[in-house]
């Protein structure tokens, strides 16, 4: 295979599984603008992001949030997927939206709270035995506002015990990943607020946890692609919520802020041997004011470009270049990656791929959104937290 066949190949096989939340109404707390047509259930979430797929050939699963995709039979919802070209993918656990989770859940000081939280999880791994989902995702709002308020180390004691009932629980290929949050909602200690402490939980627990690196979720400035390549060193590197921020968690469309971060995490990605070999890819993201397909197609185009140019890098070259000291050579190399426009690669690919080159005009000229805002009326939209 010629090197442009190989990266034509890897890009083939590129698989970036959609959020299903990212499909409902979202906003902030000051308010959500509903949009017309957006899904009414968890089975039209599926519809919508079958068209995701269909116009770009690479998001052929979806990840689920429970309760908010809670449905009476998961097998049946598998069906659903599979009938539309999809797979059910991450299970994502919710433990932040109960009034009993005020002070907590799996590090509340309560221990009847900490076992309702863990009896969640538990049940997340139900639905994934009947949905086939390989991973449960679980990230964990705990935390602290004030000085004082409740014992660090206990909460981490109380949180190490919830993890390891709930590993017990794996079957044999399932995985958890957990992931981190630097702040938000607490705002004095969080739980997990960083990759050294999910590390270490998952260390203790055993090769089945890993680490998940939700882009948005650190201080300004942080080198996250140095953590994706530590990650990936020490094999626990689970996956990416991706997605792009200014200034916080902003869940705004991944690479939009800054591809080029985006691209020097998929290079590691790439060098770390992380590309097909079980990181998943998954956007995490809320589209408040935005059309909620097209920006999800755009986001799966964008993790697609960052990744052909990561995949260009000349890696070779590059070596040469480090290895002789040549600091700008280096940096040259890398740059002429990032700076190549893939977008003609990708058309090409697209092509090759029986799909229409330009996925947003495919999708705008398909009537799907006209068809939606026609027949979804009455009922009512799905929402972040509903
Ligand atoms: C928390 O901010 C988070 O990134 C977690 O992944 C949640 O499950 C998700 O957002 C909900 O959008
Ligand atoms: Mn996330
Ligand atoms: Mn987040």
């Amino acid at each position: 295979m010629t090197e442009l066949a190989a990266v034509k190949a890897a890009l083939k096989s590129q698989a970036v599984e959609t959020p299903s939340w990212a499909y409902g109404n979202s906003g902030t707390r000051f308010k959500v603008f509903a949009q017309q047509g957006v899904p009414r259930s968890p089975w039209e979430k599926l519809d919508d992001a079958a068209q995701v797929h269909a116009f770009t050939g690479v998001a052929p699963t979806v990840a689920l949030h429970i309760p908010w995709d809670r449905v009476d039979d998961y097998a049946a919802l598998a069906r659903h997927a599979e009938d539309r070209g999809l797979r059910l993918g991450t299970i994502n656990s919710n433990t932040f939206q109960d009034d009993a989770y005020r002070l907590g859940s799996v590090c509340h000081p309560d221990a009847a709270v900490r076992r309702k939280a863990v009896d969640h999880l538990l049940e997340c791994v139900d639905i994934m035995d009947a949905t086939g989902s390989r991973d449960l995702k679980l990230w964990f709002a705990d935390g602290t506002n004030y000085p004082g308020q409740d014992d660090i180390r206990a909460r981490q004691d109380r949180l190490a015990e919830a993890l390891a009932e709930v590993y017990g629980r794996l079957g044999e290929e399932q995985r958890m990943l957990l992931e981190y949050k630097l702040f938000e909602p607490a705002f004095y200690t969080t739980d997990v607020p960083d990759w050294g402490t999910a590390y270490a939980h998952c260390l203790k627990l055993g090769p089945k946890a890993q680490v998940v690196v939700d882009t948005g979720h650190h201080a300004p400035g942080t080198n996250i692609e140095f953590i994706v390549a530590t990650l990936l060193r020490e094999g626990r590197l689970g996956g990416f919520d991706f997605n792009s921020r200014f200034y916080a968690d902003d869940d705004l469309m991944v690479g939009a802020a800054d591809p080029f971060q985006l691209f020097r995490i998929l290079h590691e990605v790439v060098r770390g041997d992380g590309f097909g070999s079980g990181v998943a890819f998954m956007l995490d993201q809320c589209h408040n004011i935005e059309a909620k397909i097209p920006a999800i197609i755009r986001s799966v185009m964008n993790v697609q470009e960052a990744t052909a140019k990561a995949l260009l890098v000349d890696r070779a070259a590059l070596a040469d270049a480090q290895a002789a000291g040549d600091v700008l050579g280096a940096n040259a190399v890398l740059m002429d990656a990032y700076n190549t426009d893939v977008r003609p690669l990708l058309r090409e690919v697209r092509e090759e791929m029986g799909l229409d080159p330009d996925p947003l005009a495919a999708y705008a000229r398909s009537g799907w959104a006209e068809k939606i805002v026609a027949e979804r009326v009455g009922g009512e939209q799905a929402g972040w937290g509903a």
